[in-house]
């Protein structure tokens, strides 16, 4: 065989080599939206921490100056870790006073081939003016310390946010920590972060989001909630399943996720969400006795709790 005809026979096969492996790269490249190490590092003391932490402030009730204080300080926890840390600000006229809200958004690139799918994780940072739940009709005026109704979805959230950091994955991830989600006392004064936040969404909206409330019962208890089943099921599905490969599913001795749905649906803030467009499912323990009491305290939570519910929730979003 001649030289030139060698030189053509082996410049072919290096040819079909390189495009298939071009072909495998742009397969890849779609995948690579998506497709990220699991992570399932989480810091629960921490994560405890930062709970104690925003209790320690005290009432996060808008309007006050430890509204402000509690701001600040959660924007310079997200800042070390996120791309961008925005505060959103808005108010509502209530009871003869404008009340001055902020929520907290930070964004957080992943590292797929672009266009990325975007994951809207969310909880909400203020805390019930008022203990309207309370056994004591003395207390019912008095606000909640809200260490679970509150601080524990924000807990969970800062640290996924320095996981992310430390263990970046496909996806951007969007965390918003919403205000006025409890001010009430009835719902035309709740959710308010929430319908503030649909109602002004980015150009590039979240495709898809989690909600955590009250996720730091030590008896943590958490079944899927019916709205969300109905609206975001697979998003649903998506957490589930973490619970079930991580076992973090309930049993008589360990806290975690329960394999039933709730037979009454939740409005939370997921609500506006869901009717904006976005699948959001609400991760939530509505089996908590202190809700909306005075004896809503950090030592009815627990570490462990806070990181059952982080684990999962950072396996559903980097697992494809
Ligand atoms: C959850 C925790 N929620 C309030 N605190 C949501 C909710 C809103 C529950 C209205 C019942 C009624
Ligand atoms: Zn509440």
């Amino acid at each position: 065989m001649s030289k030139w005809r060698w030189f053509w026979i082996i410049t072919t096969i290096f040819g079909v080599i390189a495009f298939g492996l071009g072909a495998g790269c742009s397969n890849s490249s779609v995948a690579s939206t998506t497709q990220s190490t699991p992570v399932t590092t989480f810091d629960r003391d921490r994560a405890f921490s930062d709970l104690k932490q925003q209790v320690d402030f005290g009432y996060r009730i808008p309007g006050t100056a430890t509204q402000v204080k509690t701001r600040d300080w959660l924007v310079a926890q997200l800042k070390p870790n996120a791309d961008t840390v925005d505060l959103q600000p808005f108010s509502k006229q209530i009871n003869d006073k404008n009340v001055p809200m902020w929520n907290i958004i930070a964004t957080l690139r992943g590292t797929g081939v672009a266009p990325r799918e975007r994951v809207l994780l969310c909880a909400h940072w203020d805390s019930r003016p008022i203990a309207d739940h309370d056994p004591d009709p003395a207390n019912r005026t008095k606000p909640i310390p809200g260490a679970n109704d509150g601080a524990s979805g924000v807990a969970v959230l800062l640290e996924i946010a320095r996981q992310l950091k430390a263990h970046p994955i496909a996806r951007d991830v969007t965390i918003v920590l919403f205000d006025g989600e409890d001010y009430g006392p009835n719902i035309d004064n709740m959710l308010l972060g929430s319908k503030y936040y649909a109602a002004h969404l980015p150009a590039d909206k979240p495709n898809w989001g989690i909600l955590l409330d009250m996720v730091g019962d030590k008896d943590l208890d958490i079944p899927r909630e019916l709205y969300s089943q109905n609206h975001a099921q697979a998003v649903n599905d998506r957490i589930w399943s973490a619970a079930y490969k991580l076992a973090l599913m309930k049993t008589d001795t360990l806290s975690g996720f329960v394999d039933s749905t709730n037979d009454y649906e939740i409005t939370d803030d997921h609500t506006p969400l869901n009717e904006a467009g976005i699948p959001v499912a609400d991760v939530i323990d509505f089996t908590y006795t202190p809700w909306h009491t005075i004896s809503d305290t950090v030592d009815k939570c627990s570490p462990e709790s806070l990181r059952i519910v982080g684990v999962a929730v950072e396996y559903a979003i980097s697992t494809p």
